[in-house]
């Protein structure tokens, strides 16, 4: 047998992952749990993804795209333990910040979405120069009221002084946000575009779209891929996915197109509750996620 034979197994994603910290891609583990509206098992998810990525080949035929060369510092995961929301900003910052100023990219396996506002404070402690694009179902605007929680990120960073013009939202579904929270957006100043203008136009040109007004504005910018975005269909592992969620494969294709603009620097994958999965659909959704990251920042 030689020893590229594959007739047991290929080289997959997950043996892109290396201990070697001067790798160009970083990734880091944020198994955020607690401070869910629906309660779930989220902090399951990073273990999960690695796992799923074994299985996972590094070639795209389609684009005859080979990953092989391409290799990932894995930071582990976040020690969070049982911390809230708020008590989590600081481990996250603290594991984040270093490795966003070393790696072109960084990519944040969650965890609930409450992530996201760690994940910002990390790429810019300003808050001032980084912009924010949101793949999801949701506006995340819920007031923060009685604390944070996976439904308040985007509402918790404006709060923090993150311009509203420096946020842009893609895929909103019906029936699954307040009229307050649209206005919020409005008031904001926000790019709002819903999953129907996503379906019409396209999600990857809406994501393109976004991205250029983010650039135009921001030295840096964070990525909230809310896999609740998906159709649920599509998406049994995300508590908040609905019918008449965006297509997979159009995830897929904006996640790539995103995932090639240099100023993104890092981005985050949420809302993934394995729990809930169903035949590994989910797990090997959020697999292919990360094979559509390392596929658009291949592209650079
Ligand atoms: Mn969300």
């Amino acid at each position: 047998m030689t020893t590229d034979s594959d007739c047991r197994s290929w080289f997959s994603a997950a043996d892109l992952l290396t201990q070697d910290a001067s790798a160009p891609v970083a990734l880091l583990g944020a198994p955020m749990g607690l401070g869910s509206i629906t309660p779930g098992r989220c902090d399951e998810a990073p273990g999960v993804v690695r796992a799923a990525m074994k299985r996972m080949s590094v070639y795209d035929l389609e684009t005859e795209t080979d990953l092989s060369a391409l290799r990932v510092f894995d930071a582990g995961d976040v020690g969070l333990g049982q911390s809230s929301p708020a008590e989590s900003l600081a481990p996250i910052v603290e594991k984040l910040t270093p490795l966003a100023k070393a790696h072109k990219l960084t990519i944040v396996l969650g965890g609930n979405n409450a992530i996201t506002r760690p994940c910002v404070h990390a790429l810019d402690a300003t808050l001032q120069k980084v912009g924010v694009l949101t793949l999801d179902a949701h506006f995340d605007l819920r007031d923060t009221d009685c604390g944070l929680t996976n439904g308040n990120p985007i509402q918790a960073l404006l709060e923090d002084g993150l311009p509203g013009a420096h946020i842009a939202q893609i895929g909103l579904l019906p029936f699954a946000n307040t009229q307050k929270a649209h206005d919020k957006a409005k008031n904001a100043g926000i790019y709002v575009a819903t999953a129907a203008a996503c379906k019409a136009q396209g999600l990857a040109a809406i994501a393109a779209n976004a991205l250029e007004r983010l650039a135009s504005r921001c030295d840096v910018i964070h990525v909230d891929f809310d896999i609740d975005v998906v159709e649920r269909s599509a998406m049994p592992g995300a508590p908040g996915a609905r019918p008449g969620g965006v297509a997979v494969q159009d995830f897929f294709d904006a996640t790539r197109l995103i995932c090639a603009q240099p100023k993104v620097r890092s981005v985050d994958l949420t809302e993934f509750d394995p729990s809930l999965d169903v035949a590994a659909v989910s797990a090997l959704t959020a697999a292919r996620w990360v094979c559509e990251v390392l596929a658009g920042f291949q592209k650079r």
